[in-house]
């Protein structure tokens, strides 16, 4: 399936789409591409708040890599997830080859129940596709006060460090912290290698180089092509030449956690040769929430914000998620900002044009 059309020519300003009928688009994509109404409704959701916050690498970029999937028959979208509550702080889910976000969806409430009831819960999803961002799945349970961290492994194309061949994926880590009354919660959402493999999938349609010391090309050497990272290359994880073993080790450490605590399968540990146009990992993924109202001292809303002004005061010009949050207020004000040509296509795949 081909890319949507990307750039915006410079002369031609975006359309402005509000964000809820770019939402119910998507979702009429999703439903007559080969996902149940319930599955439609949650991606749809995902995807157009992504691209409402600016999250390029995981808003409507994505559709073509999902309808894609979907007609490969890789995955399963009208799987019903099943949740098991198997101890008093844990949680296990089997997405049952669909997507992870119905899984993720039909535990939360179960989740905060029981971080609420012990202080501490695990959601441990298996046999899941996450081809999204991660805040998502963090951003609502800091919203009802929790604190809470994500990790998700993706498909090999990430080289360990100093090694020769991929087997990480790109593996990201969400972590999100209630802030006080009205304040957005304090989030940062980054994967594991030098960059997301969207990013460098954008980078080569729109022909630009790499940053130095993001990826290898097919014979293992350094290159800033994104297309020799793509076709047959890799990518490095994140630290660069001087802290890469430390990315390599967050990435196994989100391995471990995403895959072999939740008996999904590691970023290497699937064949989707037998589903040509297949895009969407088949792995796990792990979220844990925390109720800070059980830690002793001041609140830590409070003590979150308190953070929060000691980093500006030291200078740092911005916090995570504080970028999104900017272009979220943009587009619910002015609605959500689309090239004219990507617009149209996507009206077209949901039967609107
Ligand atoms: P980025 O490097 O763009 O951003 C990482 C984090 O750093 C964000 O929270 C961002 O906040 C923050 N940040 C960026 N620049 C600054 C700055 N100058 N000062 C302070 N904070 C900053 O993310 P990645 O490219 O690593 O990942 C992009 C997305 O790809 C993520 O959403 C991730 O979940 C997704 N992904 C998904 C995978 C999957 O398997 N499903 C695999 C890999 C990645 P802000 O958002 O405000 O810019
Ligand atoms: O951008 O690295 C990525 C990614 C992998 C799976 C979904 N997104």
């Amino acid at each position: 399936m081909p890319d949507l059309p990307a750039a915006t020519p410079p002369d031609a300003p975006p359309e402005r789409v509000p964000f809820e009928q770019l939402r119910a688009t998507l979702a009429r994509i999703f439903e007559r591409h080969g996902t149940s109404s319930e599955v439609a409704a949650i991606l749809a959701a995902n995807c157009a708040g992504a691209e409402r916050d600016g999250a390029h690498s995981h808003g409507v970029f994505r559709i073509p890599g999902y309808l894609a999937t979907l007609a490969s028959g890789w995955v399963d979208g009208h799987a019903v997830p099943e949740v098991q509550d198997v101890a008093p702080g844990f949680i296990a889910a089997d997405a049952r080859n669909g997507f992870a976000q119905p899984a993720w969806a039909a535990a939360q409430a179960l989740l905060v129940a029981k971080a609420r009831a012990n202080g501490i819960a695990l959601l441990a999803i298996r046999d899941s596709h996450h081809f999204a961002a991660l805040w998502p799945d963090v951003e609502p349970l800091a919203e009802q006060g929790l604190v809470a961290l994500a990790l998700v492994n993706s498909m090999a194309c990430v080289v360990p460090h100093g090694g020769r061949q991929a087997l990480f994926g790109t593996n990201p880590i969400a972590f999100a912290a209630p802030r006080g009354e009205g304040e957005a919660p304090l989030v940062f959402d980054m994967a594991t290698s030098s960059m997301a493999h969207g990013d460098v999938q954008i980078a080569a349609r729109e022909g630009r180089l790499l940053p130095e010391n993001c990826g290898v090309d097919a014979e293992g050497r350094p290159t800033r092509d994104p297309r020799a990272v793509l076709d047959g290359g890799a990518l490095l994880p994140f630290g660069g030449a001087a802290g890469g073993h430390k990315g390599s080790a967050l990435s196994m450490m989100v391995e471990l956690m995403a895959a072999a605590l939740t008996g999904g399968n590691y970023s290497f540990g699937f064949d989707w040769s037998g589903h040509p146009g297949a895009q969407t990992p088949r792995t796990g993924e792990l979220l844990i929430a925390i109720d800070p109202a059980r830690s002793a001292g001041r609140s830590f809303a409070e003590r979150c914000g308190e953070l929060a002004h000691a980093l500006a005061a030291a200078g740092q010009p911005r916090l995570p998620g504080q970028q999104r949050h900017r272009q979220r207020a943009d587009s619910l004000a002015h609605g959500v900002p689309l090239a004219r040509a990507t617009w149209q296509e996507l009206r077209r795949l949901a039967g609107e044009a």
